[in-house]
């Protein structure tokens, strides 16, 4: 194949409201902004991905402003004029020259696997070594911020089919009401709905010990990053401690934090997020890593729109096992979308787009609609 070139690279801020407050530990969120890349290649192929982080600055090191402007400076400048068709080639050359960043990293990785992928013909998940399932089942978050609104909730959505399981968010409030929100909406939904709880690293160890230990005698099925994602030898003690799994999430950032866990037995599931971890490609380091170390995969969310959500389950639907579902509901929060052909969701899972490439198209009048002017 001839040699083909990145012509340019362009990035938007769009700002997409959500159907209801989403509560979290560290943020309140009203609406969602995202990233979106447009990689326009020599040969008329254009690829797209998504950078996309949750409230500000509050759950990672990368804003929204922040991401444009390094792909404005510095991405597109250095990546402008090289070849397109080598995707290892372009990030060992995003890595030389630029440390960290890794949630641009996985929306220019994105959208090159997305180019690359339209011009063979073929799908992002068979680039990636191919897909083992065509859809991927997706948990719903209960953050509506209140008990009852979250119950009558997870009611609707279990009457609708659209969702079978769902995660909890907590660490607002003192420990002992977060908990008892908590076993009330278990209590609600039954012994036989799967509910995990995502702390986002809300509690110091010493009280994680204590609420844990009430999540597990409520029923409760997995609990995500109790405490501060630095603190890798107390998730190990947690993890050897309670019967009920432990999940790394903000610990489990990169490919080098995944190996240091799993030395550390700290984590028996990893939620693996293409933002975090710096594409797609990496995401396959980090679950050759947990599975050769006996830890489980979950497939998580930056809350990511479409475009971002369906490169997560592209390679997601290449790890053989992912025991513990994903929770891909992005774009489901979000009131509008800026794909030409929204995402299927039903019967508690999400279809997987199977055209060339990603399978979606950006609606360019949506993308106008939404873009931060
Ligand atoms: C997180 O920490 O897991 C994922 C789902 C959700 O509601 O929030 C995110 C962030
Ligand atoms: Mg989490």
């Amino acid at each position: 194949m001839e040699d083909i070139k990145i012509e340019r690279i362009e990035a938007v801020i769009v700002d997409l409201p959500t159907i209801r407050p989403h509560h979290l530990s560290m943020a309140v969120m009203r609406n969602q902004t995202m990233v979106i890349v447009q990689l326009f290649c020599s040969d008329g192929i254009e690829g797209i991905g998504e950078a996309t982080t949750i409230g500000g600055l509050s759950y990672g090191e990368e804003s929204p402003e922040g991401m444009k402007l390094t792909i404005d400076t510095y991405i597109a400048p250095l990546l402008q004029g090289k070849s397109a068709l080598s995707i290892n080639a372009i990030m060992a050359l995003l890595d030389y020259h630029i440390k960290g960043n890794n949630f641009v990293k996985s929306a220019i990785e994105t959208a090159l696997l997305d180019a690359q992928g339209k011009r063979l013909g073929v799908s992002v998940a068979t680039l990636l070594g191919g897909a083992v399932t065509k859809t991927l089942p997706v948990l719903w978050t209960l953050a509506s911020g209140d008990t009852e609104k979250d119950i009558q909730e997870a009611q609707t959505l279990l009457q609708s089919g659209r969702h079978k399981a769902f995660k909890l968010k907590i660490g607002r409030n003192d420990w002992k009401t977060d908990v008892a929100h908590v076993a009330a909406i278990k209590k609600a939904v039954g012994p036989d709905v799967m509910v995990t709880v995502d702390v986002n690293q809300a509690w110091a160890e010493s009280i994680a010990k204590q609420g844990i230990a009430r999540l597990q005698e409520a029923g409760i099925d997995l609990i995500e990053q109790p405490i501060l994602k630095t603190n890798f030898d107390g998730l190990a003690r947690l993890t050897q401690y309670f019967t009920v799994p432990i999940m790394a999430d903000e610990a489990a950032g990169t490919v080098s934090d995944a190996f240091k866990l799993a030395k550390l037995a700290a984590g028996s599931v990893f939620a693996l997020k293409i933002a975090k971890a710096g594409g797609l490609i990496n995401i396959q380091k980090q679950a050759a890593i947990a599975q050769a170390a006996g830890i489980s995969l979950y497939g998580g969310t930056m809350l990511e729109g479409t475009v971002g959500s369906v490169a997560s389950a592209h390679v997601f639907s290449t790890l053989p096992k992912l025991d513990w579902g994903t929770e891909l509901f992005g774009p489901l929060l979000l009131t509008d979308d800026i794909v030409k052909t929204r995402l299927n969701y039903s019967n508690g899972v999400m279809e997987i787009p199977q055209g060339p490439g990603l399978g979606i198209e950006l609606d360019m009048q949506q993308v106008e609609k939404y873009k931060r002017k």
